[in-house]
């Protein structure tokens, strides 16, 4: 271990990451007996647990992280090895001093610590708990409310205050004390229970109102007794069963306002567009299914209430053809949901006025809902800043989504944060980043490792827990994982679009002859490129914007390098355009340019396809079906992926799927069960792996389609918007009923990051050039 340390502090002061503690590691011990001794003691584990350590000779200081969402510092003596535990301020001045010495010996250096405000916030423990925080605060709410009478009260608060636009909900102003919600809640249910089930609301309505109760129990007389006695157990004895239950009925969410402001919001001829990928069809998913669910929901409660729900983004003046600069447009297949478009205006001397988005898009909400709304939902940097403002202001709950950060696609990205902020910004993004984090109600992510990573690798929310952004800014608690704010909410795909290619009394066949034209037909041209020879060989599928991180020219070169899967496969890839002159991005061009090279050097004409960008999601819902048809797979290869839409319409049409191993897919995947993982650093042993499950489909014909339907079977356990807008009304009301109990500590944290918004984060955008404002929309999302 000596030696070990020796080694590392040789070069002097550096960053080092876990894979070059490893490599000094192994190379200190030629003894493998004595190694495997070293690597099970205390500093063995503690090296091997690095994430990253900062060598400052004599001192080694490590970031230990034992167990997702876990960190630890401390330092070692390379001399004595004697070590010490730090906190996670000294840990990130001796980073600092890499970097800027000066700032990192600055006692006056801005330190912000949001932990310090969370000392009554319950946090969960259990690292596999992370991401379940809704189930956690529901149990925590029961035990806050338990023992006496009075800690009901902030309930009877909550219920007292439902109310939609002035008419009151559940219960008046006459049951102001939990014993006389008791005894009418009796009074009603044993009332109710004497009725015929079906008896409709109204037809006893005013027998309620006699005992002080409103609208919203229920439709029939059975949900109304069900709703009743639910809440009289919770008054009783409340349990999570019966708390989950309450703030799933409770009538609290009308009005959503959902901000996604940067890049092209559309619903066509967007798509391929800068900033137009799966965000915007996960925005135009998610509103239709919570406009599905909260009208079952009204229709339930016995209320005859229109929700509403916008979606908030940018007017842009100049939209290239698109609708992006139409103020209002009716969002397509809903009743009640639209697109509101407001511009970016700046002041005569062209400086974007602080707040003034917020403010113009507040009036404009206000203007169009006739009144506040319910939830306020944020998405990515601008957005969930947006959002933060807004509901601070009117006081409504909060949630922020943002399926990819910025923070850990960039090496270093915090503490050589002055070297990329010229093209990025990060100081800028980073601090609303954590701005809206912490101002948030709660977080709804797409996966576990979104938040906490996996083993191996640091989840996205996890790296804002200790950040430094020298001589700006050191965040020593920026965001813990283990707060119950963070929950998985996975999105589906469009049902109505991607369905089973076994529905064949669904499937589109008037596009069949158009698919019929993009698969197989001979000719080169705008649209297509290559061809398939053998048309009686299953394809295999890919489709993605043509980024690097996509990976397509890495399945492609598997494809090209692997004899026995060209022999028994076709390769069809849907990806940007052939053209590399008529692309403005330089990692699309390169990747165009791969593509022509890696088709010429592998000889793959008449075996692969290259189809350009597709636009029309419907007939891309029957292009997946027909690849079913043909008993191929959809392959999903990216470097990494933070969620992959692809991955689950691919399943959702009953396409058996090997995704990346790299984020969301390999948790919507369980390998080798309702799919396969394949190892994207790895390309021999993936296209191996999609070899053999061919071969074995070869020698039993049942295997393809049990592979299929295994598929369909894991995305309708876990992957539809169904179960996505249930859980996140879910959490809307329970949230909204925390913030309440918690009021005087959001309180005080709200004051807190005012000041850091107001002192630090305003003269950051005060100094991002103006010419660079779609810039910054166009390159901090996706
Ligand atoms: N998509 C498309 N045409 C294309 C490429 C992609 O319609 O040429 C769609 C795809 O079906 C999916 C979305 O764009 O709905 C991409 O979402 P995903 O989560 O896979 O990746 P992102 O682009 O968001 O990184
Ligand atoms: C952003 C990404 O990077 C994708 O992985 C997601 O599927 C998409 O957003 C939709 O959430």
């Amino acid at each position: 271990m000596k030696r070990c340390f020796s080694s590392y502090v040789s070069k002097g002061k550096r960053l080092m990451k876990n894979k070059q503690l490893m490599a000094e590691l192994e190379k200190s011990m030629d003894d493998k007996v004595e190694k495997a001794r070293l690597m099970e003691g205390f500093l063995g584990y503690i090296i091997c647990s690095t994430q990253e350590a900062v060598v400052l000779p004599p001192f080694v200081a490590f970031a230990v992280r034992p167990h997702p969402g876990i960190w630890e510092f401390v330092k070692v003596h390379s001399e004595d090895l004697s070590v010490e535990g730090i906190t996670s301020s000294e840990y990130l001045k001796f980073k600092e001093t890499i970097f800027d010495e000066t700032w990192a010996n600055d006692e006056n250096a801005l330190e912000v610590d949001f932990g310090a405000f969370d000392i009554a916030t319950p946090q969960l423990a259990l690292p596999s708990s992370i991401g379940s925080g809704l189930q956690f605060m529901t149990r925590f709410l029961a035990s806050k409310i338990h023992d006496h009478s009075e800690s009901m009260k902030p309930l009877l608060d909550y219920l007292l205050a439902l109310n939609h636009r002035g008419q009151n909900l559940l219960i008046n102003g006459t049951l102001n004390t939990v014993n006389k919600l008791q005894t009418a809640l009796l009074l009603a249910e044993d009332f109710v229970s004497d009725l015929p089930k079906s008896t409709p609301f109204p037809k006893f309505e005013h027998r309620f109102l006699e005992w002080g109760l409103e609208k919203g129990w229920g439709d029939t007389a059975e949900r109304v007794k069900d709703s009743i006695h639910c809440l009289s157990e919770v008054l009783q004895a409340p349990d999570p069963l019966n708390m989950e239950k309450l703030f799933g009925f409770i009538p609290c969410i009308f009005n959503i306002v959902i901000f996604s402001p940067h890049g092209y919001f559309g619903q066509a001829d967007v798509l391929g567009l800068p900033d137009t990928g799966g965000q915007v069809v996960y925005i135009l998913d998610q509103v239709k299914a919570f406009e599905e669910e909260l009208l079952l929901r009204i229709k339930q409660q016995g209320l005859n209430i229109k929700p509403q729900i916008l979606v908030l983004t940018r007017l842009i003046p100049e939209a290239q053809g698109t609708k992006c600069n139409q103020e209002r447009e009716p969002i397509l297949n809903t009743n009640h949901s639209f697109i509101l478009r407001v511009p970016f205006k700046t002041t005569e001397d062209r400086v974007l006025k602080q707040w003034r988005y917020a403010k113009d898009a507040a009036a404009k909400i206000i203007d169009h809902m006739e009144g506040i709304p319910d939830l306020i939902i944020g998405n990515y940097t601008d957005g969930n800043l947006v959002a933060s403002l807004m509901a601070s202001k009117l006081g409504v709950t909060q949630a922020t989504i943002a399926h990819a950060l910025e923070k850990t696609k960039y090496e270093d990205s915090d503490i050589k944060w002055k070297e990329l902020d010229p093209k990025y910004h990060f100081s800028c993004q980073f601090t609303a980043d954590i701005l809206a984090m912490n101002t948030t109600d709660f977080i709804i992510t797409s996966t576990y490792q979104e938040i906490a990573g996996s083993k191996d690798r640091v989840g996205q929310y996890e790296s804002h827990y200790a950040f430094s952004l020298p001589g700006l800014c050191r965040f020593v608690t920026g965001i813990n994982v283990f707060n119950p704010k963070f929950n998985i909410a996975s999105p589906g795909a469009d049902q109505s679009i991607y369905f089973p290619y076994t529905q064949t009394q669904k499937r589109l066949t008037s596009f069949h002859p158009e698919i019929e034209e993009l698969l197989y037909s001979k000719e080169d041209n705008d649209q297509h490129l290559g061809y398939l020879a053998d048309r009686n060989k299953p394809i295999i599928f890919s489709m993605a914007r043509l980024d690097t991180v996509k990976n397509i020219t890495g399945l492609v070169e598997w494809y090209g390098k692997n004899q026995r899967l060209r022999e028994l496969v076709n390769l069809v890839v849907v990806a940007g355009f052939f053209d590399p002159s008529k692309s403005k991005d330089r990692e699309e061009i390169s990747e165009i340019k791969k593509m022509h090279s890696l088709i010429g050097k592998y000889q793959m004409k008449g075996q692969i396809r290259w189809i350009a960008a597709q636009t029309d999601r419907v007939r891309n819902g029957e292009l997946y079906r027909c690849i079913a048809d043909s008993k191929g797979a959809f392959v999903q290869p990216a470097l990494y992926e933070a969620f992959g839409l692809t991955v689950i319409e691919a399943m959702n049409c009953g396409l058996p799927t090997f995704a990346t191993n790299q984020g969301g897919p390999a948790e919507i995947i369980v390998d080798g069960v309702s799919g396969f993982h394949i190892n994207p650093n790895n390309g021999d042993e993936s296209s191996n792996k999609i070899v053999d499950f061919f071969e074995k489909c070869m020698a039993d014909s049942s295997y393809w389609n049990k592979m299929s339907t295994a598929a369909l079977q894991r995305i309708y356990e876990c992957y539809t918007w169904k179960i996505y807008a249930n859980k996140v009304l879910n959490m809307g009301s329970t949230y909204t009923f925390w913030r309440q109990l918690n009021k005087e500590q959001k309180h005080a944290k709200e004051r807190y990051l005012q000041m850091l918004y107001n002192l630090q984060f305003r003269n950051l955008a005060r100094m991002v050039p103006m010419a660079g404002m779609a810039g910054i929309a166009g390159e901090q999302a996706q």
